[in-house]
């Protein structure tokens, strides 16, 4: 007999092809949501769909490819270049993310990126669709998938279907500048269950879909012809036991002597971001500045290490922002610096996990300051790292986060001045303080890891469809 199996839609499989001349190397991804679904997707006849993470045309590595993965449960959604471009860097990348973190100005509204957003994401309902048996379930991911839960909904009137976004859902007035506002509302609510990181971003949904779509709604119950389904925040979290173990590990040690030596008296601030608008890097390197400048007793009594991720560098909202990111470091370091100390140390490349670990470790305190962000899962890796329960976490009330961390320094980007003065909270709390409001976050992040967010989903969704069957038969 064959027993329903789990479903999972991404636009990214947890796997990327790489190319060593014309050898393909599957390197796995180590990112927080393969760890959690890894319990899922692995077992037994589940699956994961989504694109391999790299353009292959030819249809016989195509087909090689999809063999080599069926064995780890892996189904590769193929993109021509085409698709690439308009469905995921187009309408993804240059309309929804600006949008939804609230950057409407960068928002780039194109028919044609749109028709290609359709166009994939029909193809990839129609893959799930291909495996779909009764009883399955399907849990798809992300704002490149949006239309997604409906169009399995039209083939497939009963199927269970869960969805979560990982980035911020904007406030009505917000999302209504989308010419497409009404069809991205009714692709959503094909779905059982949308799980969004706070209860904010899911009393947003819930308005636009009463405003836009005149649905009507109780509390987190939206009803699509009586139908009920759910919206509920679901805070997204990381593998606190990987992280912890990371930073206790023994072979971490040289790279955490080699940080301690390099720093020398200075406190350790850090930060650690992809190159993007709304990770707040400008505002940070201000306020950074303006610490210096109020409090030049703070000179060669703090180090910043700044590190980005590169991101997109050939978009030109992007190349501008890395290029005011390279003049302000360099203007602050030229300002300040002495023949014994320069006071920000910035990287422009990705760092290993062992590195970045170590990092987290030493780190006195961590700067997570964006503009805005769904929930950012920094600053939970940070917390993990604090082994010995010291450290100071600075976080923007724009991330997610800062609804479950209210132990974090917690603080506008916007306003210098109160960032400015959580700077010097940071760099002046004494260690009975650190240890008080570390403690109480690690508890958290330990507690509710990303294998509890996985569990209480999935219970979640069978829920939704046990309440949908009582008020049926009513
Ligand atoms: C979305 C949402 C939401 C960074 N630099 C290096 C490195 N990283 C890793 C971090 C962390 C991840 O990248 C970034 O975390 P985010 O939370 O920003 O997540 P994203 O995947 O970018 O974005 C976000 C998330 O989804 C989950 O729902 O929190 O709000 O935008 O894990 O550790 N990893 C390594 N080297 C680096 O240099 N190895």
């Amino acid at each position: 007999m064959n027993r329903a199996k789990t479903i999972i839609v991404s636009n990214r499989l947890p796997v990327k092809i790489v190319f060593n001349g014309e050898q393909m190397i599957y390197q796995s991804s180590e990112g927080g949501l393969a760890t959690g679904l890894g319990s899922i997707y692995k077992d037994g006849d589940n699956i994961w769909i989504g694109w391999p993470g790299a353009i292959i045309n030819e249809e016989t590595k195509q087909e090689k490819i999809a063999d080599d993965l069926t064995d780890r449960n892996l189904s590769p959604i193929f993109l021509t270049e085409e698709e690439y471009n308009k469905y995921y860097e187009g309408f993804s990348n240059e309309t929804l993310w600006p949008l939804f973190h609230y950057f409407p100005s960068y928002a780039n509204y194109s028919d044609e990126n749109w028709n290609m957003y359709k166009a994939v994401n029909q193809k990839f309902a129609d893959a799930v669709l291909e495996v779909l048996k009764n009883d399955d379930q399907i849990w798809v991911h992300d704002y490149q998938l949006m239309l997604v839960p409906q169009m399995i909904r039209a083939k497939a009137r009963n199927a269970k279907i869960g969805f979560f976004l990982h980035i911020p859902f904007p406030s009505y007035e917000v999302f209504r500048l989308l010419p497409w506002r009404d069809e991205l509302l009714k692709g959503l609510v094909g779905a059982d269950l949308l799980g969004f990181h706070t209860y904010d971003d899911s009393k947003y949904f819930i308005n636009s879909c009463q405003r836009i779509l005149g649905l009507t709604t109780n509390s987190n119950q939206l009803f699509i012809h009586d139908k009920p389904i759910i919206a509920d925040a679901f805070p997204i979290s990381i593998d606190f036991d990987k992280f912890n173990s990371l930073a206790n590990d023994p072979l971490q040690k040289p790279h955490e002597e080699n940080i301690v030596k390099r720093k020398g008296k200075a406190k350790l601030m850090i930060s650690v971001d992809r190159l993007d608008y709304s990770k707040g890097l400008i505002n940070r390197l201000k306020a950074f500045d303006k610490l210096l400048e109020q409090n030049p007793q703070y000179i060669e009594k703090v180090v910043f290490v700044q590190l980005v991720v590169p991101s997109r560098d050939t978009v030109k909202q992007y190349a501008d922002l890395k290029e005011e990111v390279d003049k302000m470091v360099s203007n602050i370091n030229s300002k300040y610096s002495t023949l014994e100390w320069v006071p920000i140390h910035y990287f422009y490349r990705s760092f290993s996990i062992d590195l970045l670990a170590a990092l987290y470790k030493t780190a006195d305190i961590a700067l997570v300051t964006p503009m805005r962000d769904g929930m950012n899962l920094v600053s939970k890796e940070y917390v993990a790292c604090k082994t010995d329960e010291t450290g100071v976490l600075i976080l923007s009330e724009m991330a997610g986060a800062s609804k479950e961390l209210n132990d974090a320094l917690v603080i506008n980007p916007n306003d210098s001045n109160k960032f400015v003065k959580a700077l010097v909270h940071a760099l002046e709390m004494p260690v009975d303080e650190q240890r008080q409001r570390m403690r109480s976050m690690r508890e958290i992040v330990s507690r509710f890891n990303i294998h509890h967010w996985v569990k209480v989903f999935m219970n979640r969704l069978e829920d939704v469809k046990v309440l949908q069957r009582k008020l049926s038969v009513r």
